[in-house]
């Protein structure tokens, strides 16, 4: 029987993640009977090579998804919210990387080691969680499943490319300018439509995306609920704190958890990691073996470390936690959503 193809298109394609998402469906050689690259009025007309192929990214409209079965979106969530039902309207489906659908009831936000399953309700529209809530609940999975959350406390370290090409390019000018004395002018980070931007460049900046009436950023509370709807658990205590760093890639978590049930210890977490998918643990502090940010550029693994246990609470543990945030933070999780949905029979 030869294997069913399905038309694809990419909206963003030009962008950092999209150009991810190309390298990732080419290296995994998704079915692609043919590929579609969307982008804005801007880039359209540019030449990108796939697969030795030189395709032409045209300007996205709703006509674009026509005949097109599966639709992944990373053009930022204004353009999902416009265009995603117009892709669904035409029979499409969307897995979609902005913020624009994931808390909505019927959209399942997936990522594949954790709840697959949840592919079975989808609309038309699969919401892809934000970087930094993929990482860490990947991590935390195997745990979760043998002990139970009750508690996750987590700080970021977060690299620029989260915040697209723009904000890569920003923190090197700046590094340079900086370097050879010249006075710089920030526009893009912390946020670019906001009012105040900061020196990112040898700094750590507390705010990553908007600020909620709450006093926490949305960024922070993306985390927050994205990581009791995949797990499927309101009552989690969940807090966490986002940090921008002059990273380019990999973004870094200091995670403390406190699990439900006794008995736990670190080598059995260790143990937990090690069995489970998509998890590499790096943890040998006497060789000085630990996740780094450098070193997980390019790599699809979520990489986990530092495991100790609280000094004051037998059921608290803290790890650091390291993931490439353009792989397995967005494109390499969306292009595993597609995998996931022609294995359950549901692209078609
Ligand atoms: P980026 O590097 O700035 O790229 C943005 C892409 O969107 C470009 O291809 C751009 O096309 C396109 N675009 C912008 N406005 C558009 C419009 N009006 N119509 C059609 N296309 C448009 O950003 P990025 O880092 O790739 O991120 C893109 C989006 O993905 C973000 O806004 C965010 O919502 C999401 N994202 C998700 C995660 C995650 O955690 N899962 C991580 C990062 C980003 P042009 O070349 O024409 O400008
Ligand atoms: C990562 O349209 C926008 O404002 C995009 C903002 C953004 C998001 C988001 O909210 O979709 C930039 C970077 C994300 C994300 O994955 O949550």
């Amino acid at each position: 029987m030869t294997q069913q193809r399905f038309n694809v298109a990419i909206l963003g394609a030009t962008g950092a993640v999209g150009e991810q998402m190309l390298a990732t469906l080419e290296k995994y050689d998704f079915p692609i009977a043919s590929l579609t690259l969307l982008s804005s009025k801007r880039s359209a007309g540019k030449k990108i090579t796939f697969k030795g192929e030189e395709l032409t990214v045209q300007e996205a409209t709703p006509e674009s998804f026509e005949g097109i079965q599966l639709a992944l979106f990373s053009a930022g969530g204004s353009v999902s919210k416009a265009l995603a039902p117009e892709a669904v309207k035409r029979g499409a489906i969307v897995v979609d990387n902005t913020s624009a659908f994931r808390m909505d009831e019927d959209v399942p936000l997936i990522v594949p080691e954790v709840n697959e399953e949840d592919l079975k309700k989808h609309q038309g529209i699969i919401a892809n969680p934000n970087c930094s809530t993929i990482q860490m609940v990947a991590a935390l999975e195997p745990i979760r499943e043998s002990h139970g959350l009750k508690r996750v406390v987590v700080s970021t370290y977060q690299a620029v490319s989260g915040a697209g090409v723009k904000a890569i390019d920003e923190m090197y000018q700046q590094s340079r300018q900086i370097l050879d004395g010249e006075e710089i002018n920030p526009q893009v980070l912390p946020v670019s439509g906001e009012k105040n931007h900061y020196q990112i460049a040898f700094n750590a900046v507390p705010q990553i995306d908007v600020f909620q009436e709450n006093g926490y950023t949305f960024e922070e509370m993306k985390m927050i609920n994205e990581t009791k709807k995949i797990f499927n658990n309101d009552s989690m205590q969940v807090a966490a704190t986002c940090v921008r760093l002059p990273v380019e890639t990999g973004h870094s978590e200091s995670v403390y958890i406190e699990v439900e049930k006794d008995g736990l210890d670190v080598s059995q977490v260790h143990q937990l990691l090690k069995d489970a998918p998509g998890i590499t643990l790096q943890d040998d502090p006497a060789n000085q073996v630990y996740p780094l940010a450098s070193k997980s550029k390019g790599k699809d693994d979520v990489f986990v470390g530092r495991v100790r246990r609280d000094l004051d609470n037998s059921k608290g543990f803290h790890m650091w936690i390291v993931a490439d945030n353009l792989l397995k933070g967005a494109a390499l999780n969306s292009v595993q959503i597609a995998f996931s949905l022609v294995k359950l029979g549901l692209l078609k």
